[in-house]
């Protein structure tokens, strides 16, 4: 069957963001801007051609369609098979893993993870390199430069293929194998955690749990593990049927779109143990009986009760987070006399580091923990990790955090989102506060002293690639922090992100409200870069 080549011109903005290409389904639908990207990968990639490709997405609004305009140029670009989710599903981990599995050149994701979906909402695509992880910058550079000269696509004319049947199909000399989404993830998540001494927690009948998929992909998922083979009582994953708009919810786990499931810990028939995760299944958020354990929290807590856990018994080589997660993993890190990389915003920095296995556990502030189990973060690992905890150490969640703060000091952590923001206007406000940054070391802002004040830049120590401005750090006297970054995930105007930390050893002062005990910080914080007569805005949209 021969390919039709089809004539195209560049589209403008097809650089990937902090996590693959997200703009609104309208602009996708443009003639050839899904195409010119799709064969801007294939451009690159060039040992795609006779190789293997996984492909699925998060079941979002466009997710088949695109995935059979991928399967045509896949096959017109002379890949010789393709490993496709069922009904086109594929978790971000869990595409990960079978990027790995298979030994393939690499994996196409379609998602736009947390942002809403439907018709007027968001979509996104990505390309993960062989180590299942998101393509580092350099490749994505190469993709979107690619973009830029773009004059021709190649694609088959053939008619859909069925995506809900399992098993084999050709397509022109191309072979399509629909596999089973759920079962290669399970069966790594059985290997590294333990599925009895969880079955067995959950047959004494004293807790009760529930985990939220928002109609988001992890719906089967969290069925197949949890219900079915660690045997948790059925209706314990609630929305757990993927739509294509989720239901028209935010699919952010987190305290403000996530309020059905915080509220079913609150009060004192409040569940033991609630668990959430995002669009496509990379983000998870942990509660305990009236209790949020912060994504920082957790990674330190994680950290430091690896050994806990069947697949991390070992121990740990070591541990990252993003810049702007708070410094309670580098507290444990120390104690365990390991090394805690400081990486910027974006799963993608943390692949060298797992790959030349100088780190197991990663983490970010945003709700994403992970290992080199995959090279993605991964939501239900996260949940199931926290499980294997609580029937291993017999504790609530709240005691094994209380317990951790007393023996390490408890980091104090908050984010602030101000989302659609005017584009220049936040420009403005963060090259307003670069100015400042130089004055800033030895002054005192409100009652703190800064120590430091920097525009970071990171340099890999595996391959010494340098990434400059990924967000303004401000450190003050006793491990506070303040940083300014924007989003690259958004896509509307700009999102400002304010990220906040302070430290706290005394045990006697581990109790404040969060946002309480910060407001010094958070006031010293808005009125250094002017927020409010920058942006006109007097409070955050989303408080993390
Ligand atoms: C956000 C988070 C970042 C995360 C990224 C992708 O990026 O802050 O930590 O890695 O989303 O996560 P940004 O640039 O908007 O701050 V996901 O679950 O959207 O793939
Ligand atoms: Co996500």
């Amino acid at each position: 069957m021969d390919a039709k080549i089809v004539a195209t011109r560049p589209v403008d903005g097809q650089r990937p963001g902090t996590s693959g290409l997200r703009k609104k389904v309208e602009v996708f639908r443009q003639p050839g801007y899904l195409e010119n990207f799709v064969q801007a990968i294939f451009d690159t990639r060039t040992d795609l051609a006779g190789g293997m490709l996984i492909l699925g997405g998060d079941g979002r609004y466009y997710n088949r369609h695109a995935i059979q305009v991928i399967l045509r140029m896949a096959a017109a670009n002379g890949v010789s098979k393709v490993l496709v989710g069922q009904g086109g599903i594929l978790s971000t981990p869990a595409a990960s893993c079978v990027i790995r599995k298979y030994r393939t050149q690499g994996g196409i994701i379609l998602s736009a993870s947390h942002n809403p979906g439907g018709p007027d909402e968001d979509f996104g695509i990505k390309f993960n390199t062989p180590n299942g992880g998101p393509a580092p910058e350099p490749v994505t550079e190469a993709i979107y430069a690619r973009t830029a000269e773009i004059d021709s696509y190649r694609i088959l004319e053939t008619p859909d293929l069925d995506l809900d049947r399992l098993g084999g199909v050709a397509l022109g000399d191309m072979t399509v194998a629909i596999i089973d989404p759920v079962a290669d993830y399970a069966d790594l998540m059985e290997s590294l955690f333990d599925f009895t001494a969880m079955r067995r927690f959950f047959d004494s009948g004293a807790f009760r749990m529930r985990f939220d998929a928002m109609h988001a992909v992890t719906g089967p998922y969290a069925i197949e593990i949890l219900e079915n083979r660690i045997g948790a009582v059925p209706g314990t994953v609630m929305n757990g049927t993927p739509l294509e708009d989720f239901g028209q919810g935010h699919p952010d786990p987190n305290l403000a779109h996530a309020k059905e499931l915080v509220a079913m810990t609150k009060g004192a028939d409040g569940l033991d143990f609630a668990a959430a995760s995002d669009g496509d299944g990379d983000r998870n958020m942990i509660l305990g009986k009236d209790f949020f354990v912060t994504p920082s929290d957790s990674l330190a807590i994680l950290a430091a009760n690896a050994h806990l856990v069947p697949g991390y018994k070992g121990g740990i080589a070591g541990v990252a987070r993003s810049m702007p997660t708070s410094q309670a993993a580098d507290r444990v890190a120390e104690a365990l006399g390991i090394t805690c990389f400081e990486t910027p915003t974006g799963w993608k920095f943390f692949g060298n580091l797992l790959d030349a296995g100088r780190i197991t556990l990663c983490g970010e502030e945003s709700f994403g923990t992970g290992s080199d189990h995959v090279r993605e973060k991964d939501g239900l690992w996260a949940v199931l990790f926290w499980l294997n905890l609580l029937a291993a150490r017999k504790q609530s969640v709240a005691q094994i955090v209380r317990e951790h703060w007393h023996r390490f000091g408890r980091n104090y952590y908050t984010r602030h989102d101000y989302e659609a923001v005017d584009a220049q206007a936040a420009g403005d406000l963060m090259d307003h506060v670069r100015r400042l940054l130089p004055g800033l070391p030895g002054t005192k802002l409100g009652d703190y002293r800064v120590e430091y004040a920097d525009d970071f830049a990171y340099t890999d120590p595996i391959d010494d690639s340098c990434s400059e401005g990924q967000g303004l750090r401000i450190g003050l006297a006793g491990g506070s922090r303040i940083i300014y970054r924007l989003s690259g995930t958004g896509t509307q105007g700009a999102t400002l992100r304010v990220y906040l930390e302070f430290f706290e050893l005394d045990a006697a002062r581990h109790n404040w409200e969060t946002q309480a005990a910060m407001r010094p910080l958070i006031l010293v914080a808005r009125e250094l870069a002017q927020i409010e007569t920058r942006t006109g805005r007097t409070e955050p949209d989303v408080i993390t």
